[in-house]
């Protein structure tokens, strides 16, 4: 490793960089091996710091470069181009270069790459370096203008167009930007056109640009493109600032999607959508990443990070606003459910472990390891606490002053908190360590009642995580309402402010002793343990008025029924069939939330509840006591299964939430069904289903019983040339193999002609599928340990940012049984010891093993 590989930057050490740019010319001649790069990029001395002039610039090959048309001294090493101060004007000057890449070669996926024949490019974080010599870090903003010469029919960048001709295109970005945000794309796309008048009556023009084929696939994103603009103008006051917004679909992605002004790139799987092809969940996911991305053009674009430890000022609040844009369009509930499922799946098994770091980390090696579900989720959570503490209005008013006060700028947290103390009067200092201090809260509660009076009293503490012990209490909102013996609520949603280690809050004139519903509608996220007995949670499933809560009594009654089979060889209580019963049964409720209630928790959930209770989690236990009670749950529905399938069918098909709502409720039974009645019904729907979400659904069903041999047979002879359908293919017999086949069925997928390690999606689709199978990953074999590492070692050399990400499927080594730690410590070491391992996963390994 060089020492640049592994070298650790703090946040502490920022210092502002020796030169601002003012604006930036680049022009680019794309060739597959020899694209070339001029760029002409007027610098300023900053006069806060004077010092060499340093550009980065990784894997270029140098053909020229001047400043103000001269000849300068330069020291160039594998990851930058320095020039003296002592040999630059102490003024404004013009740097020119002329670089060489190659994208065909680049299989990373950063920076300038091909996909699938077309030219696109990913910057964040750090790649425009892999582009062309430049300050690339995010406080450096400037204006672009790019001229694109290719023999491809499109050729985009940033901003609007400024004119084209034969085999060139020019376009400008009048917005001040840093350089990851900075995209190219060039193809022989097909565009998907619309339009849009912002509220002050600026007609956008609006593209999804796709491959031949996919020109079907865009409605959908486009109409999600369209309510996020207006949202945005409704919700924040935020206009769109360019006379053109441009998508464009990439087969060959490593995140999601991303936000490059006026440019957004989408990894296929996140944009394209039609019923035939895409599942209810894809339709809901596309949605909200759409308006995430759009949503960044104010809260990142125009406004963006200092540096990039203050990555979650975008990213929380940008997750933040697609939350709410997704309650909006969908059900609030529902969707608040669905993103606890994911915080507690993600972020607080990140934060549980090995890799657990605060949502402002402090230092980093390599920063592509912090796209987390910390500085995403979490940082998302921080702002909606901050909304709950300062209230709705208040909220509104700390951020029009933030875009007020901060637009062009380059920002940190300090800035927007202190936005929020001079609009609403209030001080967060103590608030803000929710970005400095990792680790999952455990909030713990007592109840006392006397004479009319009753009592919570809250206890808080942040376990150690790695590099910090000795936390102190955080100031959280705990939403709490109060229900009567008979049912009806006596005190409504109430926010208890919790500032010290324990407080107690007392509530007066209760007629009689209530029950207490705390942490509605998960306000702040902490893990609360409070002893409950079984008849309580039941009573709240039956009456809380609070949706989250109603449905975390549920689960909070199957974990424990789960736990008790496990552990004790516990049969369920019939108490507990009957109250899911009762809740899946209610046509008054929301079908999408009974579906929720009839979920079970995860494998992965319960290894860590188990860990949690002072047990040593058995992966094959775990699976059996999950089937086991799939099986009791199915018969003690079986009067009910078949009207509650034939109810909830929906003979159109609408992709939205009333509509996934019944098709949710609807799979989750024939799931159930399909174990008593060998495959009938989840057979009949799948010869006739006429939209992804029942043709996948009914599969999985089958798959999940140990049947559908035949019917993934048929689903690949169906999907075989469509490469986001052949995913799903990959992904479910992974996902559904049972625990001593999940590694062979794995490791069998990768001689499939279909795969591919230089297709993430493609890859993911197969081993986070394995990871993601609890017992198959964790068999007593090991098997799936070896064939993850040693996949990971291979895709590593290919694709370090993936392969770091997906090292994270071991970081819950800790939890099992020496046995278990044993084998996963010593695929760890192996993968550590391998030549050339990236400095990403090097990160990651070294992390996890701690
Ligand atoms: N900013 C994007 C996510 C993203 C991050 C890093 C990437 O490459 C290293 C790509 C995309 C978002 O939040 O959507
Ligand atoms: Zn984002």
């Amino acid at each position: 490793m060089t020492a640049a590989a592994s070298e650790t930057i703090y946040l502490k050490d920022y210092t502002e960089p020796h030169h601002w740019v003012r604006d930036v010319h680049l022009t680019f001649r794309l060739a597959p091996k020899t694209t070339r790069v001029l760029s002409r990029i007027t610098f300023t001395p900053n006069d806060n710091n004077r010092g060499d002039l340093v550009l980065n610039g990784e894997g270029l090959t140098l053909i020229t470069a001047t400043v103000d048309a001269a000849i300068v001294n330069m020291q160039i090493t594998d990851t930058e181009l320095r020039i003296a101060a002592a040999d630059l004007p102490q003024k404004p000057f013009v740097f020119e270069a002329e670089v060489e890449i190659a994208p065909e070669d680049n299989t990373a996926l950063e920076g300038l790459y091909m996909s699938s024949g077309m030219y696109c490019t990913q910057c964040e974080a750090e790649g425009f370096r892999k582009i062309t010599y430049y300050p690339d870090r995010p406080d450096v903003m400037a204006t672009f203008t790019v001229r694109v010469e290719s023999d491809m029919p499109v050729m985009l960048s940033n901003g609007n167009p400024v004119a084209m001709g034969a085999g060139w295109a020019e376009w400008h970005d009048p917005w001040p930007k840093p350089a990851y945000l900075f995209a190219l794309v060039a193809g022989d796309l097909l565009n998907h056109a619309g339009s849009f008048t912002t509220m002050s009556g600026k007609e956008v023009e609006l593209n999804i640009y796709v491959r031949r084929g996919d020109e079907d696939k865009c409605a959908f994103g486009m109409q999600a493109l369209k309510d996020s603009m207006t949202w945005d103008e409704q919700v924040y006051g935020r206009e769109y600032d360019l006379d053109i917004f441009n998508i464009v679909a990439v087969d060959d992605f490593n995140m999601g999607a991303m936000e490059n002004k006026g440019l957004n790139i989408f990894n296929s799987s996140c944009v394209l959508a039609s019923q035939a092809t895409s599942t209810d969940a894809n339709f809901e996911r596309i949605e909200g990443i759409i308006a995430h991305e759009y949503f960044h053009n104010w809260t990142g674009n125009r406004i963006t990070c200092r540096d990039w430890f203050q990555l979650c000022l975008k990213e929380g609040l940008t997750v933040y606003r697609d939350q709410m844009f997704s309650g909006d369009m969908r059900s609030h509930p529902v969707k608040r459910i669905e993103e606890v499922l994911t915080l507690r799946a993600r972020q607080f098994r990140e934060d549980n472990g090995p890799l657990a770091h605060p949502v402002r980390p402090e230092s980093f090696v390599e920063i592509n390891n912090f796209y987390t579900a910390t500085v995403y989720e979490k940082g998302a959570e921080i702002i909606g606490m901050l909304r709950r503490l300062v209230g709705d209005d208040a909220y509104r008013k700390g951020c029009d002053l933030y875009f007020e006060r901060h637009d062009g700028q380059a920002v940190t947290i300090e800035d927007w908190l202190k936005a929020f103390e001079d609009a609403t009067g209030r001080d967060l200092a103590h608030f803000a360590h929710w970005y400095a201090q990792a680790g999952t809260p455990r909030l713990s509660v007592s109840e006392a009642w006397e004479d009319g009076t009753f009592t919570l009293t809250f206890t808080q503490s942040t376990p150690d995580t790695p590099g910090q012990t000795n936390k102190g209490p955080q100031h959280m909102p705990i939403a709490v309402g109060l229900i009567g013996p008979n049912g009806d609520e006596v005190v409504p949603t109430t926010v208890l402010e919790l500032t010290e280690a324990t407080q107690s809050f007392t509530f007066d004139g209760v007629g009689a002793r209530p029950i207490a519903s705390i942490l509605r509608d998960f306000s702040a996220p902490v893990i609360l343990d409070r002893d409950m007995d079984a008849a309580t949670r039941a009573f709240l499933l039956a009456h809380d008025t609070d949706p989250f809560q109603k449905w975390e009594m549920g689960r909070m009654l199957s974990r424990d029924t789960l736990v008790a089979m496990i552990t004790t060889g516990a049969t369920p209580a019939t108490d507990y069939l009957d109250a899911i019963k009762t809740v899946v049964t209610d046509d008054t409720l929301d079908p999408a939330f009974r579906a929720l209630v009839l979920g079970l928790p995860s494998q992965d959930d319960l290894a860590q509840t188990l860990v949690d209770t002072g047990h040593t989690p058995d992966p094959q236990k775990i699976y059996d006591a999950r089937e086991a009670l799939r099986h009791t749950l199915a018969r003690h529905l079986s009067d009910e299964m078949p009207t509650l399938f034939s109810r909830h069918e929906t003979p159109v098909f609408v992709p939205d939430a009333d509509g996934s709502g019944k098709r949710s409720l609807r799979l989750s039974i024939l799931s159930l069904l399909t174990l008593l009645d060998g495959g009938t019904a989840a057979r009949n729907l799948f010869a006739r289903a006429d939209n992804m979400t029942e043709q996948a659904g009914s599969l999985q069903a089958l798959l999940a019983a140990g049947l559908g041999t035949d019917e993934l047979q048929a689903f690949e002879t169906q999907w075989q040339n469509d490469r986001l359908v052949m995913d799903k293919w990959f992904m479910m017999q992974v996902a559904f193999a049972s625990p001593a086949d999940a590694a062979s069925v794995a490791e069998g997928l990768t001689h499939h002609p279909a795969f591919t390690m230089k297709n993430p999606n493609r890859f993911r689709a197969v081993f986070g599928a394995l990871t993601a199978n609890h017992a198959g990953f964790h068999h007593e074999s090991g098997a799936a340990y070896v064939l993850l590492a040693k996949q990971l070692i291979a895709l590593d050399k290919l694709n370090p940012q993936t392969a770091a990400r997906m090292s994270g499927a071991f970081e819950t080594w800790r939890r099992y049984d020496t046995s278990r730690q044993a084998s996963i410590c010593s695929q760890l070491e192996q993968m550590l010891s391998t030549r050339g391992l990236s400095r990403d996963t090097t990160e990651m390994v070294t992390r996890i093993l701690g």
